[in-house]
C-alpha cells in the first residue's frame, strides 16, 4: 500500500513531511513521552529527506526551532513565528508541542519562507474525542463493530485486545495530527465480556493506553451502569447505596493504578435496553454523579449520554414524540450534575439522519458540562460505500447558537464522535470516509473553522504535491456529496425511510409502525410530522426565540427541515417555489444524477490516484450508484402511488 507497510498512510504520508525533513531543525525540551514523540517524527523525516535534527544542544542556525517552555498539560496550544530564517514553534505543554510540529506539516513550504509574526493556535474545546463502538467479543447481531463499516476493530481482535499494538500506534498519530485527543475503546453497549475490562481484564485496557499516550490520546472505557451486579456480587446498581458507591471508588482505583492518566467513563443508561438508574427511582444526575465521585480523586470524568428516550413507542399514539425525549429528561437536572460529569447530547434530537435540526438540550442547561455527540461512522449517510463528506453539516450544527446569534458565544465544552475506523487497509472501507475523520478532529478544534478549507488540507497532505486536476476533481465529488445523499434519500427532514436493523437502501415504511419512534405519517394528501406547539407534539417549543417561532410555522420554517416539523399537503409551496411532491421528484431525480457525475469525475482521475485507491472508490461508487437509484425509484414511486400527483415533467416513475 504505502511504504507503512499493510495500512494506508492516510493524512500523513511520507512525502508530507518533505518541507519538514529537510531542514536544521532543534527540538528544546526536556525528556517526556510527547517530546520523544515530536523528536522521532522529526528524526525519521530527516532521514527521508535529508535534514538534520539536534535535541538541546547547539544547533547552527536552525531553520525550525520546538521549544517547551513550560510543563503545563492542560495548556495544548502553542505559537508560531518566523524570523530572520527561523521558524519558532513554542508551547508550555508538551501536547502543544506535537500539534504545532503537525500544524507546521500542514503548512508545508508555507513554514519556511518570509517572515510571519507571532501568531497563537488554541484548540477551541478541550475534548476531543473518539467513541469506538467497538465490542471485543464479535456480538452476534452487531459483529465486532457496532454501526462499523470498516472491518473489524482496530483494538480488540480474537476476544481480546490485539497482541500487536502497531496499528493503534498509528491511529493515535493521524488523531494526534488532527487534534484528537481523547478514544473510548470499546461500545457504549456494554455487553458481557466487554464489561470485564473495567476490573480484571483492565490490563488489556492499559495496553491500549500505552500505545496511545504517546501521540497525547488520552484512554476513555465504557462501562455499565450495573458493573456492580455484573462484575461485583451486589444485589443493587443502586447509585446513592454505599456499598454501590463503594465498589465503584474501588473499581475506579484500581482503573488508575494500572492506567495514570485514565481519561474516564462513558455510559448509556436507561436506553434501549441498558441499565441505568431509573430502575431505582433515581435521576440521572444521581446515577451521573455516583461515577463522577468516584473519578474526582484522579481528574477523570464521565460522559453521561443523553440518548434515553422510549424505544418501546406505540405508533398509534401521535403525541407522544421521541425527538422530545432528551429535552425531557435532561433540562429539569440543569445545576445537579457534577463538576466532572459531561452530558454527551447527540448533535440531533432523533438519531444522525442526513438532516436534523440542532438538539434544543444543547443551551437549555447552561449549568451543566455539555458534550456534542456526533456520528462520523455513516450508519444514516451510506454506511460508507456511498461518499457522503460531513463536515458542512458538522459545520452547520456547530455554527447554529440556541439565541439566534450567529458565532457568538460556545455550543459546546466539547466534541465527541462516534468513529468511522476499523482495521482495514483504508482505515475506513470507503478511501474517501477518511475525510469526514480527519474534518471531524479539525472542527474539534476549532468549530468555526470553514469546512471546505479543512477539506483542502486533508486533500493536500493525503496527496502530497497533487497537481491541480486532482484537488478540483477530490473537491468536486466531494464538496457537495453530502448534499447530494439527502436529496436521493428521505426528503425536507423527515429522517429514517431506512430498511429496519441495518438501516442500509431505502424501506419508506419500514419504521413506520415499529416501536421506534421515528414515523413519516405519509397518507394520501401529506406527509411530515407535525411538531408545532399549537397543533402538534409542542416540540417546536423545546427552542428558545428566535428558533422556537421560526419552526413553530410552515411559512417561516427553512425547507429542508419542514417535514421535520409540519405535516403539510403534497401541494404546499416550498420558499423554493417548488411544491413538496415536485421537491421530491426533482431531488431524487437530481440526486443520481449527481451521482453519476461524481463517479464520471472519479474515473477521469485515475492516473493521478494510486490504483488500489482508485480501485476501491470506483467499486464502490458502482454500489452508491445503483443504491440511488433505488432509494430514488422507492421514494419516487411511494409517494406517487400516495399522492397520486404526477410528475410535472413526465419522467419514469414506477
Ligand atoms: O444510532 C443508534 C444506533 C445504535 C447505537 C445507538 C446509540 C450504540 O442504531 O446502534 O447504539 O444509536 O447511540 O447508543
Amino acid at each position: 500500500m504505502t511504504d507503512s507497510g499493510d495500512f494506508d498512510a492516510a493524512w500523513l504520508p511520507p512525502a508530507a513531511f518533505r518541507a519538514v525533513g529537510g531542514r536544521r531543525s532543534l527540538v528544546r525540551a526536556a525528556a517526556g513521552p510527547l517530546v520523544d514523540t515530536v523528536y522521532g517524527e522529526l528524526a525519521d523525516a530527516c532521514e527521508r529527506f535529508g535534514g538534520r535534527v539536534v535535541r538541546d544542544g547547539a544547533a547552527e542556525e536552525p531553520e525550525l526551532v520546538l521549544e517547551l517552555t513550560g510543563d503545563d498539560p492542560g495548556d495544548e496550544g502553542f505559537a508560531l513565528e518566523r524570523r530572520d530564517g527561523t521558524t519558532t514553534v513554542t508551547a508550555s505543554g508538551a501536547r502543544g508541542l506535537l500539534y504545532g510540529l503537525f500544524h507546521v506539516v500542514r503548512l508545508g513550504e508555507d513554514a519556511f519562507h518570509g517572515e510571519r509574526a507571532r501568531e497563537t493556535h488554541r484548540p477551541a474545546l478541550a475534548t476531543r474525542m473518539l467513541d469506538h463502538w467497538d465490542n471485543v467479543a464479535v456480538h452476534p447481531v452487531m459483529g465486532q463493530v457496532e454501526r462499523g463499516y470498516a472491518g473489524g476493530s482496530l483494538f480488540w481482535a480474537d476476544g481480546r485486545a490485539r497482541g500487536d499494538l502497531d496499528r493503534v500506534r498509528a491511529y493515535g498519530r493521524l488523531l494526534a495530527a488532527c487534534g484528537i485527543n481523547a478514544v473510548a475503546v470499546n461500545n457504549v453497549n456494554v455487553h458481557e465480556t466487554e464489561a470485564h475490562l473495567l476490573t480484571d481484564r483492565i490490563g488489556e485496557v492499559a495496553a491500549i493506553a500505552d500505545a496511545l499516550r504517546p501521540y497525547g490520546v488520552r484512554t476513555h472505557l465504557s462501562v455499565t451502569f450495573a458493573a456492580p451486579m455484573v462484575l461485583g456480587s451486589l444485589p443493587t446498581a443502586d447509585p446513592l447505596d454505599g456499598a454501590v458507591r463503594g465498589w465503584w471508588a474501588e473499581a475506579t482505583r484500581r482503573v488508575y493504578e494500572e492506567i495514570g492518566d485514565f481519561g474516564g467513563y462513558v455510559v448509556k443508561a436507561d436506553s434501549e435496553g441498558q441499565p441505568g438508574p431509573f430502575a431505582y427511582g433515581r435521576s440521572h444526575a444521581d446515577g451521573a454523579n455516583m461515577l463522577a465521585a468516584a473519578l474526582e480523586p484522579y481528574g477523570g470524568t464521565v460522559h453521561w449520554r443523553a440518548f434515553v428516550y422510549d424505544h418501546h413507542q406505540d405508533w398509534r399514539d401521535r403525541r407522544t414524540d421521541r425527538a422530545r425525549a432528551a429535552y425531557d429528561h435532561f433540562t429539569p437536572l440543569d445545576g445537579e450534575f457534577a463538576a466532572n460529569a459531561v452530558l454527551q447530547v447527540k448533535h440531533g434530537p432523533m438519531d444522525f439522519q442526513v438532516r436534523e435540526p440542532v438538539s434544543p438540550l444543547i443551551g437549555a442547561v447552561p449549568d451543566t458540562r455539555l458534550a456534542v455527540e456526533l456520528q462520523v461512522t455513516q450508519e444514516y449517510t451510506g454506511q460508507q460505500r456511498h461518499v457522503c463528506w460531513l463536515g458542512p453539516m458538522w459545520s452547520e450544527a456547530l455554527r447554529f447558537r440556541p439565541d439566534g446569534e450567529v458565532s457568538t458565544g460556545r455550543l459546546a465544552d466539547g466534541l465527541v464522535a462516534v468513529s468511522n475506523a476499523g482495521d482495514d487497509p483504508f482505515w475506513t472501507g470507503h478511501p474517501l470516509a477518511q475525510a469526514n475523520l480527519y474534518t471531524f478532529g479539525r472542527l474539534a478544534w476549532d468549530p468555526a473553522a470553514d469546512p471546505r478549507a479543512v477539506l483542502g488540507e486533508w486533500i493536500a497532505l493525503t496527496h502530497p504535491g497533487a497537481e491541480e486536476r486532482l484537488v478540483a476533481g477530490l473537491h468536486a465529488v466531494l464538496d457537495g456529496s453530502w448534499s447530494t445523499y439527502e436529496k436521493y434519500t428521505a426528503p425536507l427532514g423527515v429522517g429514517f425511510m431506512v430498511q429496519p436493523g441495518h438501516h442500509y437502501g431505502p424501506s419508506v415504511d419500514g419504521y413506520e409502525y415499529s416501536p421506534w419512534g421515528t414515523y413519516h405519517f405519509a397518507d394520501r394528501d401529506g406527509v411530515g410530522v407535525d411538531r408545532s406547539t399549537a397543533t402538534g407534539t409542542g416540540y417546536a417549543g423545546q427552542y428558545a426565540k428566535p428558533w422556537s417561532e421560526v419552526y413553530e410555522s410552515p411559512e417561516t420554517c427553512p425547507d429542508e427541515l419542514l417535514l421535520f416539523f409540519h405535516h403539510v399537503p403534497y401541494g404546499h409551496v416550498l420558499h423554493s417555489g417548488r411544491t413538496v411532491i415536485q421537491h421530491i421528484y426533482d431531488t431524487h431525480f437530481e440526486g443520481v444524477e449527481e451521482v453519476e457525475e461524481a463517479r464520471r469525475v472519479w474515473a477521469g482521475l485515475a492516473d493521478l490516484v494510486e490504483p488500489a485507491r482508485h480501485a476501491r472508490v470506483a467499486e464502490r461508487f458502482e454500489e452508491q450508484l445503483r443504491s440511488a437509484r433505488e432509494w430514488r425509484d422507492q421514494v419516487n414511486s411511494y409517494f406517487l402511488r400516495k399522492s397520486g400527483v404526477p410528475d410535472g415533467r413526465g419522467r419514469t416513475i414506477y
